[in-house]
């Protein structure tokens, strides 16, 4: 690991890593920090010339540097992506934030856990898929946002992030046994919060054995203004062992692990997470051959997840109102990579996605309205999807690149028959009887067909020109499809508690499912335009605007209230656009041997969404927003000052009564140091201690239901000042 920085040429690593940090030339600093077989990675390093996925100029992400730095300040995995081209994070607990690309998140995005898919396992998608990995386990972020190629993944309409864990290790040549290891632990003042980690791994060069495990907790942060922000604690551990074999251009890679998450805070949602254990086993075989390369991967997950109330929200007393899921995910892909000529190169691969989902209620006895029966809000769920894709890049020149893909996805889903919690038409007696219209609702839900197919066709084309060797442009054309969540088809439950169960969107709305709901279509288009300096370490600036028009995109309508500004909603599809863009800079501003080197960068990013049916702006648009990073670096020693400014949320959903939030501005100190086999990190985050409120952060509800639940809720405030300190030995 120290070689990094003990490289001959420790100019060029430095910078490499303070790009990463800074999420620029974030390809490139994945050649030097991810092992790839050549040409087999969807995501391989772009030093071979060919415009891979991962070479998209709108393309970013994070390697081991940049991660090493972000890893001491939280222990939620899509917070590590804050700063990325085209990144914002919508609010949810402390470690299950919902990442969106160019202002569509959670299930619009694709994101892939060492290749695979999770579906949320829960109606408020408390457990979504990068929860389902510690950053201490993540190795390599790649996002790609907007145009993307039909290789990286369909059934989305945004973009793909991926992350991977580790790749086992090897021995180096002439070293029979390699063992090596990790320890790190951390700490956050706001909150309490303390991640510890450890790492092993024994290798030869045939062999390897490798174990990763992490623990986090923190309880509830506070905010600037010094009041505790309710519902915001968490815990969680994750356990995973890698054994990997190679021989002779062939590689197995075998996973397995299990996270538990004993409890987890939701302050925009009505209920909290109590309980939630995963396991899963990922398989992996990557091949080289005479005709090109192959990577195929299997994958096998189970979630058993449980919802109730935390202290904060009042606890269980009575019995709360326990909610269960079962999550099962299997599936496989197969990419083959096939080099036709020097101009021509071919992908081709399938895959197949299930996904089977319980969500059940048990009664609470004594309880009027939960009971006697069990409430089923998804039984017997199912929802499986078969992908098959073929992609063609060409080489024209070295100054013309082309990529052109087509991707075909069927899915299919259905549910079994449902039951409310009782099937009388109203709960209770006499003058206590309270209309039950679940009761009606399962009925008209059990009586019709829950079977849909949905036959989804995706295209890429991308040109990319590359002038001179100062600037590149890429311009392209993505039609992309999204079909249903099983939630967004098949809740059914249109009682004002039983909706207000279901949603992910930190607004604590009703949500009710629709069986017609047809899938929603993106057409985008986007062009990204580079400039640097020929050696390409003295500056880079990079623009991406895009424009998506989303057929059928599935927003809501309003069906009903809640009573205090709360609203009973019914996904619908309306059509909508996003206009946006995406700057990204940096800039060496001085060096010397000294002193060290400073660089200067930038990321800002800017969306607009409107459903055309109705006028309404859709839900979740991040406002303008910049951060701006000035970073030192000397030999091992690395510092930064960042700024981050947000300014003011004006345009929002009125169906969905989103809070408007002010602007604010945060200023955030960090310095690591590392040397030899140790590394020691310091930060101050929000370091006046402003107080704000999150954009995207939804609404504090259990503040809101602390107080009484009287007038209307208003934005979840932000954490305010917390000090960090980090220390990572090696061995
Ligand atoms: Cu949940």
């Amino acid at each position: 690991m120290t070689s990094r920085f003990a490289a001959a040429d420790a100019l060029r690593a430095a910078l490499l890593s303070s790009a990463a940090l800074a999420g620029l030339f974030s390809t490139a600093a994945f050649a030097q920090t991810v092992e790839t077989l050549p040409g087999i990675s969807v995501f391989a390093s772009p030093d071979d010339g060919a415009l891979l996925s991962g070479s998209l100029l709108s393309g970013d992400g994070l390697g081991e540097a940049g991660l090493a730095a972000r890893r001491v300040s939280t222990a939620d995995t899509a917070a590590l992506l804050r700063g990325l081209a085209g990144v914002s994070l919508n609010g949810n607990g402390g470690v299950s934030s919902l990442p969106a690309l160019n202002g569509l998140g959670a299930d619009r995005v694709n994101v892939l856990v060492d290749g695979a898919p999770i579906a949320p396992a829960c109606p408020n998608q408390m457990n979504p898929a990068l929860s389902a990995i510690s950053p201490m386990r993540v190795s390599k972020v790649e996002v790609l946002a907007g145009i993307t190629p039909v290789s990286a993944g369909g059934d989305s309409l945004s973009g793909t992030i991926s992350v991977e864990s580790a790749p086992p290790v090897f021995a180096a040549p002439g070293e029979a046994v390699h063992t090596e290891g990790k320890l790190s632990a951390f700490y956050r003042s706001n909150g309490r919060s303390v991640t510890g980690a450890a790492e092993a791994s024994v290798a030869n060069d045939g062999f390897s054995l490798g174990y990763s495990g992490s623990w986090s907790r923190a309880e509830n942060y506070k905010a600037g203004n010094g009041r505790t922000v309710r519902s915001t604690l968490y815990d969680v551990q994750d356990n995973a062992v890698t054994v990997g074999a190679r021989r002779d251009g062939h590689k197995v890679t075998l996973q397995g692990g299990i996270q538990t998450m004993p409890y987890q805070g939701f302050p925009t949602q009505r209920m909290d997470l109590t309980d939630n254990r995963s396991a899963f086993l990922n398989g992996r075989y990557e091949g080289i051959f005479d005709w090109g390369t192959l990577d195929a991967r299997a994958n096998w997950r189970r979630t058993r997840h449980t919802m109730n109330f935390l202290e904060d929200k009042g606890g269980t007393a009575g019995g709360g109102m326990p909610m269960d899921t079962l999550t099962t995910d299997a599936g496989y892909s197969v990419k083959a990579t096939l080099p036709l000529s020097d101009r021509d190169t071919l992908r081709v691969g399938t895959e197949f996605r299930h996904t089977g989902l319980d969500d059940w209620w048990d009664p609470v006895a004594g309880s009027m309205m939960m009971s006697p029966l069990t409430y089923w809000n998804v039984k017997d769920g199912t929802r499986n999807r078969v992908g098959s894709f073929a992609e063609w890049e060409a080489n024209w020149s070295p100054a013309w690149t082309t990529l052109l893909g087509l991707r075909n996805d069927v899915v299919w889903m259905d549910t079994g028959a449902v039951q409310p919690y009782s099937w009388q038409n109203a709960t209770g007696m006499g003058m206590m009887a309270m209309a039950n219209p679940d009761a009606a609702d399962a009925r008209a839900f059990n009586a019709r067909g829950h079977a849909r197919t949905d036959v989804n066709v995706d295209v890429t084309a991308l040109v990319r020109y590359t002038p001179s060797d100062t600037s590149a442009i890429e311009a392209g054309y993505a039609r992309k499809t999204r079909s249903p969540n099983l939630y967004e088809r098949y809740a059914w439950g249109t009682g004002g508690m039983s909706s207000s169960m279901n949603g992910w969107f930190g607004d604590a709305n009703g949500y009710v499912g629709n069986l017609d709901l047809k899938p929603e279509v993106a057409h985008t288009v986007s062009t990204t335009l580079s400039l640097y300096d020929a050696t390409r370490k003295a500056w880079e600036v990079k623009l991406t605007p895009y424009y998506t028009y989303v057929q059928d995109f599935i927003d809501v309508e309003r069906i009903g209230t809640l009573g205090n500004g709360f609203v009973k909603l019914r996904f619908a599809n309306h059509d909508a656009i996003l206009v946006g863009a995406n700057l990204s800079a940096a800039a060496r501003v001085y060096e010397d041997e000294e002193i060290g080197a400073f660089r200067l960068s930038g990321v800002a990013g800017w969306v607009h969404g409107r459903n055309l049916d109705i006028g309404d702006a859709l839900y979740h648009m991040m406002p303008l927003n910049a951060l701006l990073t000035l970073e030192h670096r000397r030999g091992g020693w690395s510092s930064a000052v960042e700024v981050q400014a947000t300014a003011r949320k004006e345009r929002v959903e009125e169906a969905r009564n989103e809070p408007k939030t002010p602007g604010y501005a945060l200023v955030t100190l960090r310095t690591g140091y590392e040397w030899g086999d140790i590394r020691i990190d310091a930060g101050i985050e929000n370091l006046f201690d402003q107080h704000y409120l999150q954009p995207l952060g939804g609404v504090d509800y259990a503040d809101y239901r602390a107080g009484g639940s009287r007038g209307t809720v208003g934005a979840l405030p932000g954490a305010g000042r917390s000090f960090i300190a980090g220390m990572t030995v090696k061995f």
